[in-house]
């Protein structure tokens, strides 16, 4: 009996899972002034090739396994340079609305020397966007920043801040007039899980105190730059928000403490302590002193959510990987080493809107090269969408990661997140079967945006 049970809880931990045999994914709702968008960042889409005084760029030059099997970025898919026909792949889906980032790198590759081109250029991605009617969210950190700027410790050391106060400042007060939506920094807690803790992205560190203070300061950092923006002209005017990753990590079997501790660990002093900071606007994780920020509570006009999936943790006898990140039977895996599961969307909305604060879902997404799973991905977690604001939670927009397949960091070329695949060769983008699934039901929501018909469904 005691081993049945054990057995039996996997199924039980997964059985908060819906039964998807019983709802009909068409019945569906979202309010008209909803933006719906895809989502980018600026090195993925561009590359060393454009931008080589990012740390990113001194990152790839290590090779394998920094980045797998050695690929580089090169130029990527040049977003840089062919934003005015990326403009046109929107408006074929349909869509009203656009994130990408800004990138410092480009703007200040050297520390106090200012680009003036790229600024401009910039301004001319805004306007392109806007003379389509398609609404610009413009991110300031994501993940890449000048490799002066990592020389110098980047946020391991408080003072550093100021840096990116003031990098803020100056794209604010050149870029507000065209844009009103503001992400401050993308997923501070993947940055330090993945630069500080396991160390495979730049800077490449393991050490989980360091990792905790890199958090506190990012977290500062964006406190900071909302309440500057916030002052200058057109701050009142603009919403300016933090972007974060809702994971959670999950034992698959929980009785096991060797699986159970490090996903409670994880959660505890990524996902709940930016959450409790939030809240409260005390920084208190298990591996450092207690921080108040009185002004963290109010330092967003909206909270950006990103979420793809929970991190499913199993140990296993092997000397080479002794956890491995799997899923619960029943699950469809996707091309990252996470499942597809709708339900914990719904339940991420749940608990961001209980932020007090709009919620922009900033990004999500599957990584499915045979494209045999993204068509019921989309509508899955679209119907968690339209569930959740049915529910009460004040979403007001979707951007899917992402437009076209980029270079995934660590991961390389690998994974295929993109609604239009690339021919890096000849740069040609081709809409995927299954992202039409996005194009039908932004169609349906926003009938106005669409000048062609869709299928009768
Ligand atoms: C992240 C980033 C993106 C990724 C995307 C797919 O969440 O890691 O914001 O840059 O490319 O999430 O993994």
């Amino acid at each position: 009996m005691f081993w049945r049970s054990i057995l039996l809880l996997p199924t039980i931990i997964s059985s908060s899972n819906w039964n998807w045999e019983e709802i009909d994914l068409d019945k569906t709702f979202y309010p008209e002034t909803f933006l719906w968008g895809t989502a980018s960042s600026e090195y993925q889409i561009s590359g060393a090739g454009r931008l080589p005084n990012c740390q990113w760029a001194e990152w790839e030059k290590k090779g394998h396994p920094a980045i797998k099997g050695g690929e580089t970025s090169d130029s990527s898919i040049q977003g840089w340079d062919r934003y005015e026909e990326d403009a046109l792949l929107l408006k074929e889906m349909g869509l009203n609305s656009y994130r990408f980032s800004v990138d410092w790198s480009a703007i200040e590759p050297e520390e106090g020397v200012f680009n003036k081109e790229a600024i401009n250029h910039y301004k001319s991605v805004c306007k392109t966007l806007k003379s389509h009617d398609i609404t610009p969210m413009i991110t300031l950190h994501h993940f890449a920043h000048p490799t002066w700027f990592e020389n110098k410790g980047a946020f391991e050391k408080r003072e550093n801040v100021d840096y990116f106060v003031r990098f803020a400042r100056l794209v604010f007060s050149e870029l507000s007039d065209e844009v009103d939506l503001w992400c401050t920094i993308n997923e501070p807690t993947v940055s330090v899980l993945m630069g500080y803790i396991l160390g495979e992205f730049p800077p490449g560190k393991t050490g989980i105190f360091t990792a905790a203070e890199v958090l506190n300061n990012m977290l500062y950092a964006h406190v900071a730059v909302y309440k500057e923006l916030k002052s200058m002209p057109n701050g009142e005017n603009s919403q300016i928000g933090i972007v974060h990753s809702y994971l959670k990590f999950e034992a698959y079997n929980g009785w096991n403490p060797i699986e159970a501790l490090p996903c409670y660990f994880f959660t505890k002093n990524l996902h709940d302590t930016v959450m409790d900071f939030f809240k409260t606007g005390e920084f208190s994780s298990m591996l450092l002193q207690r921080e108040t920020v009185p002004d963290a509570p109010n330092s967003f006009d909206f909270f950006g959510l990103n979420y793809y999936s929970r991190a499913v943790v199993a140990m296993q006898f092997s000397l080479s990987d002794f956890l491995i990140a799997t899923c619960f039977p029943g699950e469809v895996m996707t091309d990252m080493p996470y499942a597809s599961h709708a339900e914990g969307f719904y339940q991420a909305l749940i608990d961001c809107g209980e932020l007090g604060k709009p919620v922009y879902v900033t990004e999500n997404g599957i990584a499915d090269e045979k494209d045999d799973r993204r068509e019921l991905f989309i509508r899955k977690y679209l119907y968690a969408l339209s569930k959740a604001i049915e529910d009460g939670v004040d979403v007001r927009g979707y951007f899917y990661w992402t437009l076209i397949d980029n270079f995934e960091w660590a991961e390389g070329w690998t994974k295929k997140f993109g609604l239009f695949e690339c021919d890096r060769t000849t740069q040609e983008r081709k809409l995927r079967e299954g992202s039409k699934a996005y194009k039908e039901i932004v169609a349906r929501a926003v009938p106005a945006l669409h000048e062609y018909e869709v299928a009768s469904s």
